[in-house]
């Protein structure tokens, strides 16, 4: 056997040193997008526009998880152990709704705009709008927007009273574009940084984001009220993809991830060979691995991204089970650098998702600050409103439900196991419980202030620039004691 001497140790043992920061990173100017499939400099590839994902389970990612975090910018993996039709049917529920937001105007009556708003929303498949305003009509606004929209008073556009999207913050909550009516709004396409487009009697019928502008330069009209669908991911195995493929990309699946709880096995080379060839503008990604050697096996069978991470999840036992596994930091560390060689080589980049053990908002940053270029996270997910777990309360706390995929629960012995004998199966995950913690969009917008936050101490406006960047320093057990609050006695404490 090959005794390794380094040890095994996960992201709670780092911590990041600040780096200068200056005004080109502070956290309104850092680009969170990030590569999700492989790409040679300059070709075209999937990005995200921030690093998260969630994760492939039955507790995690139906359609309505999906689309909540799509509308943020990232992207979810709809579960796989589940019949093809009912997996496919959560894609194209899915893919129903529209990434974009549309702007309407509120000069008509009231009834009109009520009208209006409910029509616009129902033709363009949009569920966010934003209604202009004028002072008049605020009361009558306040009373038929949900909490998903936006009121943009006309009054407050430079007082900032009212939340006016800037096109990053559309990027980052995944919006593209948007819709005005009036020829007057020509400052609005001015403040939005927007480019408009004006009709043969120069009024304007349409803004769009410069960046979409260069894409549909030689026919603007070609933008005109196009609707770009959310992303969605799904997983798949290595029993049935034959069938399960096609089903899923004909449902309108933007990119696939073999599930597997040990991805170096030549089930994965076979699936992903076999998939590249019959469908080769699939996109896949494959998984999970632990070190360089498991990354480049992936890497040269053709997967788009490779997923890191055995053991390490919360509702995980397959280290106690099996003794199989690897810190996440560790194993982070060395596929980074498995990547990083293999772009030298080949001048191919294939992106790595950093897959479970996420417990505080920090370890993302520590994992992206390590090389990873997006996060997977499930217990993170598990807590929102929009996850399928049951939220029940328990004592004087409300929690939901969270199992793996490995447990008696869940029964996904495809992500676990090679053999055919049922009797044998044994459980690799737990049926528990996590605290409930909201809307998924309320906790993302805290988690992603605070990642900005990190980077900008680490000096960094993008991810890559942070990947490079970061001085990353061991800590001792007391360390982290220190790095907790202590020796004080807080005012909360119950005794
Ligand atoms: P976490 O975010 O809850 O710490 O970890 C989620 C990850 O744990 C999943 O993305 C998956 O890779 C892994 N997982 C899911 N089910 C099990 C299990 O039952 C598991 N053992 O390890």
């Amino acid at each position: 056997a090959k005794l390794y001497n380094e040890i095994s140790r996960t992201f709670n043992e780092y911590l990041l040193i600040p780096n200068l920061s200056t005004p080109l990173c502070i956290p309104d100017k850092i680009d969170l997008t990030t590569p999700i499939t492989r790409f040679r400099t300059g070709e075209a590839h999937i990005r995200l526009n921030i690093p998260f994902v969630s994760s492939i389970m039955q507790a995690v990612s139906d359609n309505k998880l999906a689309i909540s975090l799509a509308r943020c910018g990232g992207l979810s993996f709809i579960y796989g152990a589940q019949t093809i039709d009912s997996q496919a049917e959560m894609i194209r529920k899915v893919k129903k709704f529209k990434s974009g937001f549309v702007v309407c105007d509120s000069y008509l009556s009231p009834e009109h705009t009520l009208n209006d708003i409910l029509r616009l929303k129902e033709d363009t498949g949009h569920s966010t709008i934003a209604v202009t305003s004028n002072g008049n009509s605020d009361g009558i606004l306040t009373g038929i927007i949900t909490s998903r929209d936006y009121r943009i008073s006309r009054d407050s556009l430079d007082k900032k009273v009212c939340h006016i999207m800037t096109p990053f913050e559309a990027l980052i909550t995944g919006r593209d574009g948007i819709l005005l009516n009036e020829a007057n709004d020509l400052i609005w396409a001015n403040k939005l940084n927007c480019l408009p487009i004006v009709n043969e009697k120069q009024q304007l019928v349409h803004m769009v984001f410069r960046k979409d502008y260069e894409a549909h330069k030689e026919n603007p009209f070609e933008l005109l009220d196009e609707k770009k669908s959310l992303l969605v991911g799904a997983g798949i195995n290595t029993y049935d993809y034959q069938d399960r493929v096609p089903a899923l990309l004909e449902a309108g699946a933007d990119i696939l991830c073999l599930d597997s709880s040990d991805g170096y096995s030549t089930w994965q080379y076979d699936a992903i060979t076999y998939i590249k060839s019959n469908f080769p503008k699939a996109y896949i990604g494959a998984g999970n691995v632990v070190d360089a050697e498991g990354f480049r096996y992936l890497a040269d069978a053709g997967a788009d991204f490779v997923k890191v991470g055995i053991g390490g999840g919360s509702i995980c036992i397959t280290r106690e089970q099996k003794g199989i596994g690897r810190g996440q930091a560790t194993s982070i560390l060395e596929v980074a650098c498995a990547r990083d060689r293999y772009k030298e080589e080949t001048g191919i980049y294939i992106p790595i998702c950093s897959d479970g053990g996420i417990v505080y908002d920090n370890h993302i940053a520590i994992a992206l600050a390590m090389g990873a270029d997006f996060v997977m996270m499930g217990r993170y997910f598990a807590r929102f409103d929009e996850s399928p777990g049951k939220k029940l309360k328990r004592g004087n706390e409300y929690v939901k439900e969270y199992w793996g995929e490995g447990s008696n629960r869940a029964k996904n012995w495809q992500r676990y196991s090679m053999s055919a004998n049922k009797d044998t199966l044994f459980e690799e995950g737990v049926d528990s419980y996590v605290p409930y913690a909201g809307a998924l969009k309320d906790n993302l917008s805290v988690t992603i202030s605070k990642i900005k936050s990190t980077m900008s101490s680490c000096g960094a406006a993008s991810i890559e620039e942070f990947q490079k960047k970061a001085r990353i320093t061991l800590v001792s057990p007391i360390s982290i004691r220190e790095g907790g609050a202590h020796d004080i006695i807080l005012k909360d404490k119950d005794y």
